[in-house]
């Protein structure tokens, strides 16, 4: 672990020390993988120790001055390692690893046993069934009804949605990938056949790279298929006319990149695809000049939904005035999302209560960084579309970092203006 990153995580402990007074917390890794699999861990839980295995437990206790930061791990097991994999171990975790005391995660139990009666503790549920239930178990016995909620876990909540310049440079990378393997995918749209060919050129482009994790499952869609904003069968034929939707991401040091592209399989926008396509694009730009510190996400959607609703318009497919549009919600037949969401370890990342739903007023701040996706969606039951236009689905999503005198696009480098999108497309094999 490099010491910049150490002492990051230093200074998140201790944020959260002081946030919890005398209380305590006891914060578990991520759930263990499902069969033969690869283990993510759990965010917060990475966000507090950069501990990478499951099976440990941090428990923040700051009345104690000589363990703060106890880290509970597994010991180095010849059977777990025979068939589970490799552990770290706690003398290793000594060394490597923010915590003031390091214990075999066997130990859990009678360590904390007499540290537990009239203390207020704030208790993530541990997904380790078996582990879960011995520390209940415990808290039960020692008359702890553990907090849930608040404290704590509300101190993470504000930590987590400001990037520091750490998590910035992962996002970046995550990002760069990500772009790379967009455009692989938009060169290789003219040969592919099927969605899952351009899906596994996507995951090809981020592996090489050396991605290990993927944000969510690839959305690949085309045509019809690209309807559905979370689409995932990704098994559909690509037709010549089709307009491909790619929605992925990579995940580089467990934070995440969200960025969406459309491109025509051909290398050519019919005059149709490109009306709309124009439209999602104009939204989708005045989405992301719009932010800036101060903007809330329920004025930022507004701001992008005005020149979906005037786009609209100007096709016939909406009418009357643009203020009536926006107040009956008539264009979200055709765009039923949200512009924005908070990005980072998570791909829905955490966001403060204030942040949710939409009518969220809570304004955004610098440090943030948040997805512009508006999209256009005609599917059988837009009744009064024109028939040339149903059966469309187009995105365009960018990751914008909240700077203190507006924004930056984090992923401003890939290909969104219809010409350098065709051009793209165009340049893959003939
Ligand atoms: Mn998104």
């Amino acid at each position: 672990m490099n010491n910049d990153l150490l002492n990051e995580l230093k200074q998140r402990q201790k944020r959260i020390l002081e946030n919890l007074g005398t209380d305590l917390l006891i914060l578990p890794a991520g759930a263990p993988p499902t069969g033969v699999s690869l283990f993510l861990q759990d965010d917060d839980f990475h966000y507090l120790t950069g501990f990478p295995e499951e099976g440990a437990i941090a428990v923040f206790d700051p009345t104690r001055d000589s363990e703060n930061v106890a880290l509970f791990v597994k010991e180095k097991d010849r059977q777990e390692e025979v068939w589970q994999g490799f552990t770290i171990g706690t003398r290793k975790a000594r060394e490597r690893f923010p915590a003031d005391k390091v214990y075999n995660v066997k130990s859990l139990e009678s360590t904390l046993k007499d540290r537990l009666k009239g203390r207020t503790v704030y208790y993530k549920a541990i997904q380790n069934q078996r582990q879960g239930e011995t520390l209940e178990k415990l808290l039960e016995q020692e008359g702890v009804v553990p907090r849930k909620s608040g404290g704590p876990f509300d101190e993470l909540l504000e930590m987590r949605v400001i990037k520091s310049a750490y998590e910035l440079e992962q996002m970046r990378r995550a990002i760069e990938i990500t772009g790379e393997a967009h455009h692989a995918c938009m060169r290789a749209g003219k040969t592919a056949q099927f969605e899952y060919e351009l899906e596994a050129e996507f995951e090809y482009a981020c592996k090489t790279r050396g991605v290990r994790h993927f944000a969510f499952g690839s959305i690949v869609a085309a045509g019809a298929h690209a309807t559905c904003q979370h689409y995932v069968e990704n098994n559909g034929p690509v037709g010549p006319d089709d307009l491909v939707l790619i929605d992925a991401g990579a995940k580089w040091n467990n934070y995440c990149a969200d960025i969406t592209r459309t491109f025509p399989a051909s290398g050519k926008f019919t005059a149709m695809q490109r009306d709309l396509y124009e439209i999602v694009l104009a939204s989708q730009k005045a989405g992301v000049e719009a932010v800036a510190p101060g903007i809330s996400f329920f004025e930022l959607h507004n701001v992008a939904a005005r020149v979906f609703a005037d786009g609209l318009k100007s096709l016939k497919i909406l009418h009357g005035s643009t203020d009536g549009i926006i107040e009956k919600n008539a264009y979200r037949d055709f765009w039923p999302g949200a512009l924005c969401h908070s990005l980072g370890l998570y791909v829905h990342d955490v966001m403060p209560q204030a942040f949710r739903g939409a009518d969220a007023e809570r304004k955004l701040e610098p440090g943030m960084v948040v997805t512009v996706e508006p999209g256009f969606y005609s599917q059988d039951f837009n009744h009064q579309i024109p028939e040339a236009f149903k059966y469309i689905g187009i995105r365009i999503e960018d990751d914008v970092l909240v700077t203190e005198d507006g924004h930056e696009n984090l992923s401003a480098a890939i290909a969104k203006e219809v010409a350098d999108v065709e051009a793209m497309v165009q340049s893959g094999l003939q």
